[in-house]
Formats: structure tokens, sequence, C-alpha cells
């Protein structure tokens, strides 16, 4: 018989109803070796969490996180709040010998993130730990690292990366969490330009070794939330202002291992840009470019072609041969963006199941986490900038 694995989700807004709605979808669509069941949606308000709890579907809802975790009933946690509650929610669940999956960035800084690698190292055995760098399971992503892994694209020159939003532009759009230094970590590096070094890491299947790079907050204070909604939110008329204490933006260029060249941007301010999540890879035998702006799309170059007929072409990831797709919808009939989440929790699940580790493990996040963490070393120091000469 399948077992059953109760997940208690830990924040409701935006991340939590992706999460919730996944786990609820995952066992109507994929064959899974182990059965979701959403149980529990915790909130810091009592009153709110009961009313997301009905809307995303469990049967129960609690305002303590801790008594949740205490349950013996609880198989799974997942950490879907601000980042200033993953550290101490998720070494506490591991501790307990709960499976976690946590929201990204893994953790505010990079102590927080080895502390909580740790947790999940030596968590009792067969506990398993995920991050969510959810847009991996894109199948077109997914597609992507296939034909990299098969040598597709031979040995691998560049990498160009670019995560646009274009969200802050406005200098009146509120504050919200994302931009507060305490809870978030960081700010576009930390919650964006995470997943573009996951997604570069995890196809080149190697770290990156050095980075130089520059930050910029381009709008310094911004009017107080009223009312947070999505990404961004209301602020009253008359709202006073307050600090932002994070990045508004990143650009920086950074070296593999293997001698690749990679040049990573990303923004809240590149306008007209709503969720740009792009790379481009150069190899010596082929070449691919994703945008998820397009996210059904893949667009490959192959060095083989003949001649004459070369040229990138588009390859419509809809196929039941393209990963994950075989459970949706007949070819061309395309996926979006809650799909990436219902695919995480079916590559959990199957990885609980088979009593291996999940990835990207905590270990792979807090290589993710390293890199945030050099990027804001690199850019603090100015000597990483080297002045141009000249001018009248
Ligand atoms: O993880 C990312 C977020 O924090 C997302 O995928 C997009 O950018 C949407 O919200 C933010």
């Amino acid at each position: 018989m399948t077992s059953t694995l109760r997940v208690a989700i830990i924040g409701h807004a935006f991340m939590g109803r992706a999460h919730a709605h996944a786990w609820r979808t995952a066992p109507r669509f994929f064959d899974l070796p182990a059965r979701p069941e959403l149980a529990v949606v915790v909130g810091r308000s009592a009153e709110r969490a009961e009313s997301a709890a009905h809307e995303l579907g469990a049967a129960e809802w609690s305002d303590d996180w801790r008594a949740v975790i205490a349950r013996d009933d609880i198989d799974i946690v997942d950490v879907c709040a601000p980042g200033d509650v993953h550290a101490e929610v998720s070494i506490a669940a591991l501790a307990a010998g709960k499976h976690v999956l946590c929201e990204k960035p893994l953790a505010r800084t990079l102590p927080e993130a080895e502390r909580m690698a740790e947790a999940a190292r030596s968590a009792p055995a067969g506990t398993r730990a995920m991050c969510g760098f959810s847009y991996r399971r894109t199948p077109a992503l997914a597609y992507a690292k296939r034909l990299v892994a098969d040598g597709r694209l031979g040995t691998i020159r560049h990498v160009r990366a670019q995560y646009l939003q274009d969200w802050l532009t406005d200098a009146d759009a509120p504050l919200t969490w994302r931009l507060d230094k305490e809870i978030a970590g960081s700010g576009t590096l930390g919650d964006i330009g995470a997943h573009i070094i996951d997604t570069a890491q995890w196809l080149l299947d190697e770290p990156l070794e050095a980075v130089s790079a520059q930050l910029r907050t381009f709008v310094a204070e911004r009017p107080v939330l009223s009312e947070q909604r999505g990404l961004g939110g209301r602020a009253a008329a008359d709202a006073e202002r307050g600090p932002v204490t994070v990045d508004d933006a990143v650009a920086f260029t950074a070296s593999f291992a293997s001698g690749a060249l990679g040049v990573f941007e990303a923004t809240r301010f590149a306008l007209g840009h709503r969720n740009a999540n792009r790379i481009e890879i150069n190899g010596d035998r082929g070449s691919i470019a994703f945008d998820f702006e397009r996210m059904n799309e893949l667009e490959f170059y192959d060095a083989a072609d003949a001649d004459g007929e070369q040229g990138f072409r588009r390859i419509l990831v809809t196929e039941p041969t393209h990963p994950y797709v075989d459970a949706w919808w007949p070819a061309g009939h395309g996926l979006g963006y809650e799909h990436l989440f219902t695919h995480q929790v079916v590559d959990l699940v199957t990885a609980i199941a088979e009593e291996r580790d999940p990835s990207p493990s905590f270990d792979e996040a807090l290589s993710v986490q390293r890199v945030l963490d050099a990027v804001e070393r690199s850019a603090a120091a100015d000597a990483v900038l080297t002045q141009v000469g000249g001018g009248a």
C-alpha cells in the first residue's frame, strides 16, 4: 500500500499558495511512490491561517509552528515564510526528524546557511532536506540539462544569465519585506540572483569559483507598506517613507573551475520585463538559450547541423518525451509557473520514498549561498572596480 506523507506548510502568502497547490496537485497527475497530503497551514495569526487553510485545502491550521513540528503525524515541514524564519524552523524540524522543504535563498547569511546544512547532515537517519530552487523544474531547463550532460554543447565557454523584473521601477512602490535586510538577508541578489546562480551551477554541474561584483540601491527610501499583494502591495498616499536596506540590482562576472566565463545580472528595475529569468550557454559544439517569459520554449543551436542549415532552432518543450511533460497535456498545450512547484513535490516525494537525498540538497543550496556571500564581499571591496581613466 502506498504510504502517506503528511505536510505542514509554514506560511501562506505567495509561496505558501504555490506550494499548497503543488502538494494537492502532484498526486492527482503523477503516479507517486508515496502520497503527500496537505495537513496543516501555519501562520502568525490563527485567524488568517484558518482562512488560508480553507482556501488552500488543508483540514487544520495553527499559529504555533513549534507545536506542529512536535506532532507525530507530520512527516514534511515546508518552509514558505520569509527568510528570517528559514533557519530556526528548518533546524528544529530536521532535529525532530521531519523532512524539510525550505524556500530559497536557503538563508539570510552564509553562517546561517552553514548551520542549516549542518542540521541536514546531522538529522536522524533518513531525514531529507531540499531547497526550493523551483526553476530547475521547468521542463525546458530540465531538457537543457540533459543536452549539456549528453555533451551536445561540448566544452562550455560562456554562461550569460539574467533575471529581470520591473516591479520596483516606480520610486513610490512600497517597502515590502523583500526590501528589509533583517528579514530577507539581501535584495535582488538573494531573491532572484540566487535562482540564476543555482541554474548555472546545476546546468554545468560545477560551482562558481570567483566573482567580481557590483550592487546598487537606486531608491533609498520608500513609502511604508499598508497591504502586501503578490511581490508588491499598497501604501497610503500620505505614508511615511522608510529605508531600503538591500540591493535593488546586481551585476557580476564570474569564473567556473572549468574555465567557463560567466556574466550575471539581476534587477527589479528592468522596465518591461516582468519575470525574464534567462540563460544562454555557449559551448564548442552547441548553444542553448532560455527565457522564462517563454517558458515552454528552448532555443538550441547545434554546430553539427548541415552547412547552410545552421541556426538556433526553437524546440517547443511540450512533447511526452520531455521531462515532466508526460503527466500533463497533449503536445503543444504548454505549462505555467505553478507546474514548477508541482514537479518539485514530485521530485521530493520520489527521493524520500527511494531513500536518497533530493536535489537541490541543503549542501547544494549552501554552495549558492557561498556565491551570494562572495558577491557581497566583492561589491563591498571597491578594489574590484578599476577606474576608467581619461576624460576631458
Ligand atoms: O523566487 C522568486 C521570488 O522570490 C520568484 O520565482 C519570482 O521572483 C517571483 O517572486 C520572486
